[in-house]
């Protein structure tokens, strides 16, 4: 059955990210077009990636690197070409001054000393993943700088803390690639159409739906983890509650924030801070769960609350929807008065 005619010539194409960005900054008349610029570049090295994610089984991009990254684990291939293509495309845009990666120790100066931003970035999660063809994604988290304006950055940069984070987001290379990004004034998502190289708007508003209905967590790990862990979990099979967990932090995360669900990545026996790291993972999503209604906690504070001290610092995380955030913040009470 082919569309009317006037279905056909009347449709819109839709609107790409360069014209969503151009409304938004014209919304904010102080703008300097800096910050748009930088999620500019950010699209673009999502483009890049994407295509090389999209070929993975085909070109000798798949399999181990020849070197560990800071945590020890084993980099992929596809680890540092998303890394290379990421850390480029921010020195050529020219808007941020210093890069932290997941794939190296130190800072990554750009050689932009006069840029304003610095960004922490986890160029492509889930990288076990890769080799079988599963969901992966980028995360960037993005800061002002502190320290003047034509010096070199500094850790003090990237040690702000989670609420001082001025735009976070994700690259999700799955079924389709999609852009989710909040600069502060919500969430939008856009989805990347390979035939015009273009990212259009298709989730305007992202908000996460207050009753979860999933829960993600590795229950691999059910006899490390601690009392209140257990408890919440039986608690949600009780009421059958699905299970599912893909394994890749975004794709799960991405789920979670259109369905409604819960991902857990807590302490367990052996990583006592858990394992997803703090600058680059847990404070880009609670920036962008909170902004989509949902609640982010290492069952303790809030996630955007934990106080910085290291690049590289793990954090545990509880995240999703409220209902469920708060039933395992009950469940953490209710395991503290024993
Ligand atoms: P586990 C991938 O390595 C990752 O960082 C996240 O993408 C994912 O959610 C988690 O680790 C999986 O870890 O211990 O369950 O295999």
């Amino acid at each position: 059955m082919t569309a009317p005619d006037e279905d056909l010539i009347a449709s819109p194409v839709g609107i790409t990210l360069e014209r969503y960005i151009m409304r938004k900054q014209a919304e904010f008349p102080f703008a300097t077009g800096e910050l748009s610029q930088l999620l500019r570049d950010i699209a673009l090295a999502g483009k890049i990636i994407n295509r090389e994610v999209n070929r993975a089984g085909l070109s000798d991009v798949t399999g181990a690197f020849s070197r560990q990254n800071v945590q020890g684990e084993q980099q992929q291939r596809l680890d540092m070409a998303a890394h290379v293509r990421f850390v480029r495309a921010l020195r050529n845009g020219g808007q941020a001054c210093a890069v932290l990666s997941e794939e190296e120790e130190g800072l990554i100066y750009t050689g932009n000393d006069h840029a304003k931003y610095v960004v922490a970035m986890d160029p492509l999660d889930g990288s076990s993943n890769i080799d079988v063809n599963v969901s992966i994604g980028t995360l960037f988290s993005i800061y002002c700088r502190v320290t003047p304006v034509g010096s070199k950055a500094t850790a003090a940069d990237f040690l702000q803390g989670g609420r001082r984070q001025v735009a976070a987001g994700y690259v999700l290379y799955g079924s389709s690639t999609m852009l989710v990004y909040t600069t502060g004034h919500g969430v939008t998502g856009f989805t990347y159409e390979p035939s015009l190289g273009e990212f259009f708007l298709s989730h305007p508003d992202l908000r996460i739906p207050a009753a979860g209905r999933t829960f993600s967590c590795n229950e691999g790990y059910w006899y490390e983890y601690p009392a209140y862990v257990r408890a919440f979990l039986e608690s949600c099979k009780r009421r059958g509650l699905p299970g599912r967990y893909i394994g890749s932090l975004v794709a799960d995360y991405h789920r979670n924030l259109l369905t409604g669900g819960i991902y857990l990545y807590p302490p367990t026996a052996a990583q006592t801070e858990g394992k997803l790291r703090l600058l680059y993972e847990c404070y880009p999503l609670a920036f962008l769960m909170e902004q989509a209604g949902g609640e982010a906690t290492t069952g303790t504070q809030a996630v955007l609350d934990v106080v910085p001290t290291d690049f590289h610092q793990r954090c545990p995380l509880v995240i999703g929807s409220p209902d469920l955030v708060q039933e395992l913040l009950a469940c953490v009470a209710a395991a503290s008065a024993g």
